[in-house]
């Protein structure tokens, strides 16, 4: 007896080792030991864990690329760095609507080109001449930076900076100390003066100095003064928190490891483990257990997929109807944050310094459509943390038998990434059949399934690094996209509900109270007329009697040259029975609009 619980104890003692082995976590990066086999690899993989910065730069999922510089002004994309600031004046920059709109896009963070590889500088740098100050901006008073800083303060936005290392213009360029000097004092000019940075994006592009010799960047040194002086961003790129996913199309990969093999950049060493191990960015691998097995050392490096809503990063008149389609767009979601990256989408400020009216409508549709499709989710009790060994099956009951065609699923990343094959089954007709399946989860996988319309589903995790903490497991139903050249969704509610109480403000009865998304103006027949809406206030009532005013002074940008549908979304969503809008028209007369030129996207309260 006394020999059995003694065994007893023993076992349990080692039970508790493998317990508390287990919840030892390696933050950002592990060295394997040597000799380590495939299964103590593995095991050490999946205790990988994010630094609480890339935790928090992960869960930002939408973030938004500014190019904006001298190249607005001259249809380069890469500007050679001869150009003369003089060209640089902006006739109406407002820095305000970038971010405002950006907000309204569902966007949490905006990164700045404060330098492209052009080398002129947005902010009046004291180490160069080659600045705004040199420009006829506000006589060369200016500070965009300053300006942009403010704006993402008033709406709670955060500050990211692009500087690129490659610089044309700098004549330092390739006399590498002097360069390194030159770069860290601008460096720590955008982190001391801007308030708190949260992306620091150093740019790959490289190329000879003027002089024909390499410039050798200091790298421990740039990342020593990011870290000394704001302590929260993370270093994208060139930096070891956040990776490049490889491509400038916004595609990225269906097997996707935050915790990969492929060494950043900066590091002295990491040319030779990726030219060892054959991989680069673009690899189809960088994480698999193929991989593990011949590596020496794992990183938390997570994809970051950076792409333009336009053909170019900077804007060009001519890409004016070259703005991505939602499908596109969509598509371009569903394959970044829904392949466990971050998407960064550029949207290059035009010419006058806004951000363009073709811009700007295209973000209000991929905001609606993805509140739309993301603001009803079918699953029941699907975020309760489910702790899935391999085999592991968990049946999830649908709020209502109801059509679906995309399951989400989350892992809890704060404890490693897990899961490695995954199938995903539908009950129809009493059977399961399977719908999906996938490789990694990650933070955030989106699968898109043919529609099926089912009242539960069963999740297995078929292979995992010991055991998977599945976080979130959620369905939804997106409607299919029609063709973007001529068709927004702007409208989803029945007009024979509505009432016009009042032709002049226009006042409209919904019928009853509705969760209100989004509001559009669509001048009848996409036409420009003299009474058309301008310049508007626009309110939200419950009773008809006490109104909510949830946009003041505000206007439908350019609508006069451009009458195509403008949408206002309305990130609060309230719910409201009452919609009224005072308009004037382009010359300040009360403006005249048909009901049927209005529409609402709203969801039941
Ligand atoms: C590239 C640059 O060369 C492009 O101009 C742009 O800035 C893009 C985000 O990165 O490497």
């Amino acid at each position: 007896m006394k020999k059995l619980f003694l065994l007893c104890s023993f076992a349990c003692c080692l039970l508790n080792l493998q317990a508390q082995k287990n919840k030892d976590y390696f933050v950002k990066h592990v060295e394997f030991p040597a000799g380590a086999t495939l299964d103590e690899k593995v095991d050490m993989a999946a205790r990988l864990v994010p630094t609480p910065q890339q935790l928090a730069w992960q869960q930002l999922e939408l973030t938004a690329f500014l190019h904006f510089g001298i190249n607005t002004y001259t249809e380069r994309e890469w500007g050679d760095g001869k150009e003369d600031p003089a060209i640089f004046n902006p006739t109406d920059f407002d820095a305000d609507q970038w971010i405002r709109t950006l907000k309204d896009a569902g966007f949490k963070m905006a990164i700045f080109t404060a330098k492209h590889h052009d080398g002129f500088c947005l902010w009046p740098s004291k180490y160069t001449n080659h600045t705004i100050a040199a420009s006829p901006w506000k006589n060369g008073k200016g500070d965009m930076m300053k300006e942009l800083r403010e704006a993402c303060d008033k709406y709670d936005m955060k500050f990211g900076v692009y500087l690129s290392p490659w610089d044309r213009n700098a004549q330092s360029y390739g006399d590498s100390p002097v360069y390194n000097q030159y770069f860290v004092d601008q460096l720590t000019e955008l982190l001391t003066n801007y308030g708190e940075v949260h992306e620091v994006w150093f740019d790959g592009a490289n190329a000879e100095g003027p002089n024909g010799k390499k410039q050798e960047y200091d790298w421990d040194r740039f990342y020593t003064t990011i870290q000394k002086l704001q302590p929260n961003a993370v270093m994208a790129i060139m930096g070891d928190d956040v990776r490049w996913v490889g491509n400038e199309s916004g595609i990225g990969r269906p097997t996707e490891w935050s915790a990969t093999v492929l060494a950043p950049g900066i590091y002295g060493r990491s040319a030779g483990i990726n030219k060892s191990l054959k991989i680069n960015n673009n690899s189809k691998d960088l994480g698999g257990r193929d991989m593990l097995a011949k590596a020496n050392e794992l990183f938390w490096y997570p994809s970051e997929v950076d792409v333009s809503i336009r053909p170019g990063w900077f804007y060009h008149d001519h890409e004016d109807d070259k703005v991505k389609s939602l499908s596109h767009l969509m598509n371009i979601y569903f394959e970044s944050v829904g392949y466990n990256s971050v998407l960064l989408l550029n949207i290059p400020p035009d010419k006058r310094g806004r951000i363009h009216e073709n811009d700007s409508t295209r973000l209000m549709e991929f905001a609606s459509y993805i509140d739309k499709t993301f603001s009803n989710n079918l699953v029941k009790k699907g975020n309760k943390l489910w702790k899935a060994n391999a085999g592991n099956s968990k049946e999830y009951a649908l709020t209502s038998k109801a059509p679906i065609n995309v399951v989400v699923l989350q892992e809890d990343i704060s404890k490693g990434q897990r899961v490695e094959k995954f199938t995903i089954e539908a009950l129809v007709d009493g059977t399961w059949k399977e719908i999906g399946n996938g490789t990694t989860v990650g933070y955030k996988r989106m699968v898109r399934l043919p529609q099926v319309t089912t009242n539960k589903l069963r999740v297995t995790i078929n292979n995992s690094r010991l055991t998977s903490n599945i976080s979130n497991v959620a369905a939804y139903y997106a409607e299919p996209i029609a063709d973007q050249k001529v068709q927004t969704v702007w409208n989803n509610q029945p007009r024979n509900n509505w009432k016009v109480t009042s032709t002049s403000p226009l006042t409209i009865d919904l019928g009853a109270p509705l969760k209100i998304q989004s509001f559009t103006y669509a001048p009848a027949n996409g036409e420009a007329k003299p009474e058309m809406a301008y310049r508007y206030n626009l309110y939200v009532s419950n009773d008809g009697v006490e109104w909510n005013q949830v946009r003041k002074n505000a206007e439908f940008s350019n609508i006069m040259h451009n009458p195509i549908p403008q949408t206002i979304n309305l990130p609060k969503k309230p719910v409201a029975r009452y919609i009224k809008i005072e308009a004037t028209n382009p010359i300040g007369a009360p403006a005249v609009i048909t009901v049927d030129e209005v529409g609402v996207m709203a969801t039941q309260p």
